[in-house]
């Protein structure tokens, strides 16, 4: 293609060889449904407790637990942090897990923001 120096994307091999251009109608990532994992008040379960499980589960540091955990006690929910799909079920579960083999009710669900 000597003198083919526009860059149509045709080539020289014959009839039906050009190349086609996609043109992208969509964005090619989207980006996934976000959940929100809340703490369910209760009259048993202790303080502490809770607080121990959002550093251990959640990653938060002692005063952000502890802020959390007095939330959920004053207001009967809370949020102790916000993932994709899997990582939020996965944290309900360690958490009904360890409320379990501990013999606490705490109750801890998941809900699309
Ligand atoms: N209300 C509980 C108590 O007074 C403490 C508590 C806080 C329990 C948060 C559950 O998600 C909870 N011992």
């Amino acid at each position: 293609m000597a003198e083919d120096n526009n860059n149509d994307q045709k080539d020289d091999r014959g009839p039906g060889r050009d190349v086609g251009v996609v043109t992208r109608t969509a964005p090619k990532t989207k980006r996934p449904s976000l959940y929100k994992v809340l703490l369910l008040n209760d009259d048993y379960t202790p303080q502490e407790f809770v607080v121990w499980l959002l550093q251990a589960v959640f990653n938060r540091d002692a005063e952000e637990s502890l802020r959390i955990m007095l939330h959920v006690h004053q207001n009967g929910v809370g949020i102790c942090g916000v993932y994709t799909y899997e990582v939020a079920e996965t944290k309900v579960a360690q958490v009904m897990e360890l409320s379990r083999r501990n013999q606490h009710p705490l109750q801890c669900t998941m809900e699309r923001e």
